[in-house]
């Protein structure tokens, strides 16, 4: 794995192995969670491991490089290496909270490791970052200085993941399954397929890291879906996200989604009331919503966007995605319904520009006959 990588590597300073420690963070898979590297170097420089976050769910980056520091020391017990005088680095400020996995905090106390040097502070967790409580248990924690965490690519890793963060909102992901002609479904409404069973199955993928799918009422009224998070077989998962209807049309008492512990119907068209109405924690109008969200907290981290065009094109209009998955079949439907439609965009300056991710992980890839195109948008 990577600590074989990059080992016989060595660092000429704090942006050299900050630098190394972004090319790890780019390996992941951008979402809901930072993207984020983490190296362990030896007094004379020499890396001796590496890791990074795999998306949300996984260890974090510098638990995944403790792993790798933690063998190479047992098997150098006997040489008189001392752990105390390796150096982590990583990208990011340690956490100090339990999320999906533990503190951060705790594995790096126990691996006896005593300097800690990270690029971009993280002061979101409960009790805030884990800096101050490193230091409290007499550890040399330092930020690198700013100009060289930019200079090694360290700033600016993350930045949807900074403004959902900032914003208070969740991070914003939305899928786009369509043919070579941008078209989700033919002129009489026919949609199924349009994108390979592989595009499907990552699409269900996209929904088991998500806490709530936001859809139109349109959606509901001609494709009922249920709005699961399955398996590869295609069994129900143990942990579901909340499904979201936004519009102004009733929910049939029927609909298919409605057959899950709680859904939530926002009557607004306005992406932004749904988001004040998910962030708020108040599910008075109609119908319920558990309070505690799937990864706990008062609410959702992570939303994801499943249309149809109208929802798709009112939060992409609105700068409210910070990523789009788009599934490309290789059909040409020639006339039909078009997945986004944002007529008040009438001249080129007036186009939403968007970018092929970094990250290694997915930016292009092939599902069957179909292409994956992952952007920040
Ligand atoms: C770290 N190292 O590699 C990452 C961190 O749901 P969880 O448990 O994965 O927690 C997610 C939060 O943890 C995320 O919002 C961010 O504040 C931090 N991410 N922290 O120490 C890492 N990915
Ligand atoms: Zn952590």
């Amino acid at each position: 794995m990577s600590t074989l990588e990059i080992a016989d590597t060595t660092i000429a300073g704090p942006e050299d192995a900050l630098a190394l420690a972004v090319a790890q963070a780019l390996r992941g898979v951008r979402g809901a969670n930072p993207l984020v590297g983490a190296i362990i170097t030896a007094p004379d420089g020499r890396v001796l491991a590496s890791g990074y976050h795999r998306g949300r769910g996984t260890a974090h980056a510098e638990v995944e490089a403790l792993a790798g520091f933690n063998g190479f020391n047992e098997s150098s017990s006997t040489s008189g290496f001392d752990p105390a005088d390796s150096t982590l680095w990583i990208t990011l400020e340690p956490c100090d909270h339990t999320g999906t996995t533990g503190p951060c905090t705790e594995a790096i106390l126990a691996s006896g490791i005593r300097t800690v040097r990270y690029a971009v502070a993280d002061p979101t967790g409960p009790d805030g970052g884990g800096a101050a409580r490193l230091r409290s248990a007499g550890l040399d924690v330092g930020q690198v200085d700013a100009e060289q965490a930019r200079r090694a690519g360290a700033a600016d890793l993350n930045p949807r993941w900074m403004l959902a963060r900032d914003s208070g909102r969740p991070f914003v992901t939305a899928h786009l399954a369509q043919s070579l002609d941008g078209r989700v479904a033919a002129v009489d409404g026919t949609s199924q397929w349009i994108t390979g069973p592989e595009s499907r199955r990552h699409a269900q993928s996209v929904r088991s890291r998500v806490d709530a799918i936001i859809v139109g009422t349109g959606t509901v009224l001609t494709d009922d879906p249920r709005l699961t998070a399955r398996d590869a077989a295609g069994r129900d998962l143990p942990r579901q996200p909340v499904p979201v209807v936004q519009g102004r049309r009733a929910v049939p008492a029927g609909a298919a989604l409605r057959g899950g512990d709680s859904w939530l119907h926002v009557e607004d068209h306005d992406p932004q009331v749904v988001l004040d109405r998910l962030t708020a924690g108040d599910n008075a109008a109609g119908t319920t919503v558990s309070s505690a969200w799937p990864h706990g907290g008062t609410r959702p981290g992570h939303v994801l966007i499943e249309g149809g065009p109208t929802v798709l094109s009112a939060w992409m209009g609105a700068g409210l995605v910070d990523e789009l998955f788009l599934y490309q079949a290789p059909l040409i439907l020639g006339s039909g319904l078009a997945g986004l439609d944002l007529p008040q965009h009438t001249t080129l300056s007036h186009a939403l520009h968007l970018t092929l991710d970094a990250a290694e992980n997915g930016a292009i890839s092939r599902l069957g006959d179909d292409v994956l195109l992952h952007y920040a948008a």
